[in-house]
Order: C-alpha cells, then sequence, then structure tokens
C-alpha cells in the first residue's frame, strides 16, 4: 500500500509550518505501508496542482495531507471538505479568493474517506490529545482536502483521503503565551497513530469487501 501524505510551507508570517515539520519526521514505511512525502504550497492554484501532479505520478491507495491550524490545542481529524474558498488572509500568491467555488462542477461537500474517529482513538491511545472537526476551514487547506476527494470521486474511485490539522509548535508562540502549542515530537506522534489507523481501517474495509 502507497500513501501520499503532504505537508503545508510556512505561511502568514510565519518561518516554518509545523505540518510539513511533522510530516518529515515520518518514517517511510508505517505499518507494512510506503509513505510518501510531499511539501505542498500554500496557494491556492498551485498547491491543487501539486497534489494533482503527485496523485498522477504516484497514485497512492491513499492521501493524507496535513496543515497547521493557529490557536488549536488538539489535532485535529477533519470530517468535510467544502466547496469554498473564502480566504481571510491572501495566499503565499498574494492571491484572496472570496466566496468562490474550489470546483464548478463538484459536489457541495465530500466527508473524508478515512477512518477518521478509529484515528482520533489511535491518536489518543498514543497519549496525544486529539478530537474530531467538523470543518477544515475555508482557505488553502480546506480546497487541499475538498480537492483530494474530487480527484477520488472523479478519476481515483480506490483512493481514500482525508486531512488533519495540527497546533503550532512552542517555537511559534513564544511572543503569544496564551496561543496553545502542541511539541512537534507529539504532533509525529499522532500522525503515526493516525497513519497506523487508517492502513489498519483500510485493511479491514477491503477484507469486508472482499467476504461479499
Ligand atoms: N494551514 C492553512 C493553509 C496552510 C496551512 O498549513 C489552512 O488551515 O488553510
Amino acid at each position: 500500500m502507497k500513501l501520499l501524505v503532504t505537508g503545508f510551507d510556512p505561511f502568514d508570517g510565519e518561518v516554518m509550518n509545523p505540518s510539513w515539520e511533522a510530516v518529515r519526521l515520518l518514517p517511510d514505511e508505517i505499518a507494512g505501508a510506503q509513505i510518501i512525502k510531499k511539501q505542498v504550497p500554500v496557494v491556492f492554484d498551485r498547491g491543487r496542482e501539486v497534489l494533482a501532479e503527485e496523485v498522477k505520478l504516484h497514485r497512492p491507495d491513499m492521501v493524507l495531507c496535513v496543515g497547521q491550524a493557529g490557536g488549536i490545542d488538539t489535532i485535529h481529524v477533519e470530517r468535510i471538505g467544502i466547496n469554498l474558498i473564502d480566504a481571510r488572509i491572501a495566499d503565499n500568491d498574494g492571491k484572496q479568493p472570496v466566496d468562490v467555488p474550489i470546483r464548478e462542477d463538484g459536489a457541495n461537500a465530500y466527508f473524508s474517506t478515512l477512518p477518521v474517529k478509529a484515528m482520533v482513538e489511535r491518536i489518543g491511545a498514543a497519549g496525544v490529545k486529539a478530537e474530531l472537526s467538523y470543518s477544515a476551514g475555508s482557505y488553502v487547506c480546506n480546497t487541499l482536502l475538498y480537492e483530494a476527494l474530487y480527484l477520488a470521486d472523479r478519476f481515483y474511485p480506490q483512493m481514500k483521503a482525508g486531512f488533519i490539522h495540527v497546533p503550532y509548535i512552542p517555537e511559534q508562540v513564544t511572543e503569544r503565551p496564551d496561543t496553545p502549542s502542541m511539541e512537534l515530537a507529539d504532533i509525529a506522534k499522532g500522525l503515526l497513530a493516525a497513519i497506523e489507523a487508517a492502513v489498519g481501517g483500510q485493511e479491514i474495509h477491503v477484507s469486508m469487501g472482499t467476504l461479499q
């Protein structure tokens, strides 16, 4: 099994993005699955293009995109991607689309096809705080989640996809002591646990399908 795991470039004045820093710490194999890592720009158009190119190139069985959500204090396993861009700030290319759909011909929303509850549970069992989230926002992260699910729906029906938002790491909040953060090692541990659950979940799904 092949998993494409993405993290983002820094954005919004930050010098690093914990999503990519944590993704790059992951081993190249988890629970027997090959892990392909890719850093994605925080740019509405190019971010989606990079994702589509990587999917076309590697044909992963599963895509897990990871992004930073400053201000959260637990790992958020996202449940839904919505067909909307409503950017609060400009992307790294200076573009700030407001109230536009991601895909004119796409569904209003797609649910993550990863086993989100099992992932939250497994992250918690690894000693890292996690919860389900019902909104990935309306910025570049939601766009990437929506796009991954759109691509799966249209072109890669076997491909599962989902998204995880991670908190700031302590180095990012030294000037903002009231803002929550999580150690990078814990974020990486959480991602590892989530991937183990996702890979296990898929195996169960496949074997149930085989029984029918
Ligand atoms: N977080 C942003 C985009 C890139 C990232 O890491 C978001 O939540 O949309």
